[in-house]
């Protein structure tokens, strides 16, 4: 007879894959949700990929000369360049498999980089690799300041948070400019895919990297990853920090499918206040109630704009 505990694995579902491509004892900060991104980008794309990754926190934590965290084929590639060098990637496999050189196992090429080295510097080769439709993702880790290098603000730096170069005072709220929407950026480039994630809600985020795995063509992954010691937050708050950010709609999950806005599933209902949110994270500790009452207009009157073009998505499908 079959012993059902030593054939566990037989009935266990299957529906993560066990391999671990970032190994451990890289050296992330304690609490790192970005790594924890990583690790569960990768879980869901499989070993039959290539990754370029520019530098920033991702990079400086895994490839210490001479050791590597990565057991995919990891190109640590310039500041600005990740989204050009993997479209290269992918021209080159392309026509190396048309000569017959290589294999037709299919490889998925994924450029990768922070908030900095995608929505500030890394910007036109980002917009050339999904203009020009190359077959490949491209995730932004968005931990929402340059903090490899020290927090500096970044634009994807929220209203309101206190950086190193934008550091809250007497005269000054600390980021004094709205946070740049960049996956409605990327909508715009027509993509087929983009969507947002959050590794606190790790199996959307695995499905949606799945899906955009499943895509030829550019798809496009905004990776919400919080920073305990850039966000002035204790260690064990990176996994409730990004639940806070999604329920409160700060961050609001969703994806753009062909041009087609849909919530997801995870998003609540009833949105939470920000000041649920800002209220456990040090670089928010100085806003006043009117400031936040400033900042949660803008969140509702943004998650009311998408709600809109995810019910015409239901309209137009009746
Ligand atoms: C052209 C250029 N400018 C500046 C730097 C220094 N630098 C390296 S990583 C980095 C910050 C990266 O920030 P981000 O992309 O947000 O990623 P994070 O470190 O937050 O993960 C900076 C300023 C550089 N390597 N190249």
């Amino acid at each position: 007879m079959m012993n059902i505990v030593e054939n566990f694995d037989l009935f266990a579902p299957r529906l993560i894959n066990k391999q671990e491509l970032i190994s451990s004892g890289h050296r992330a900060c304690s609490g790192c949700a970005e790594v924890l991104a990583v690790r569960l980008m990768c879980k869901a794309l499989g070993e039959n990929t290539v990754i370029a990754s520019a530098t920033g926190c991702m990079e400086i934590i895994s490839s210490m000369f001479p050791t590597t965290a990565w057991q995919v084929p990891w190109i640590h590639v310039a500041f600005e360049n990740a989204a050009a060098v993997a479209s290269g990637v992918e021209a080159g496999l392309k026509a190396l498999r048309k000569k017959g050189k290589i294999d037709d196992r299919y490889v998925k090429v994924v450029g990768m980089a922070g908030d900095g080295g995608t929505m500030d510097i890394g910007f036109q080769a980002l917009s050339g690799a999904m203009e020009r439709g190359h077959d490949m993702i491209y995730v932004c880790f968005d931990n929402e300041a340059y903090m490899n290098t020290g927090i500096q603000r970044s634009s994807g730096t929220p209203m309101g948070a206190s950086t190193t170069t934008a550091p809250a005072g007497k005269v000054s709220i600390g980021q004094k400019t709205w946070k740049k929407n960049m996956p409605e950026i990327m909508v715009a480039h027509g993509i087929p895919y983009v969507a947002t994630a959050c590794p606190s809600y790790p199996l959307d985020f695995i499905r949606k990297v799945e899906k955009a795995k499943s895509i030829q063509g550019p798809s496009y992954i905004h990776c919400f990853s919080m920073c305990p010691t850039g966000w002035r937050s204790p260690s064990h708050t990176a996994v409730s920090m990004g639940r806070l950010a999604v329920e409160t709609g700060v961050f609001p999950l969703y994806e753009v499918e062909n041009g087609h806005y849909r919530l997801s599933p995870d998003m609540p209902k009833k949105l939470k206040p920000v000041k649920s949110y800002f209220k456990p994270q040090g670089r928010f500790r100085h806003l006043t109630p009117d400031q936040i009452e400033m900042i949660q207009e803008k969140v509702t009157v943004e998650f009311g704009k998408l709600v809109e073009k995810a019910k015409f998505l239901k309209t137009g499908n009746e």
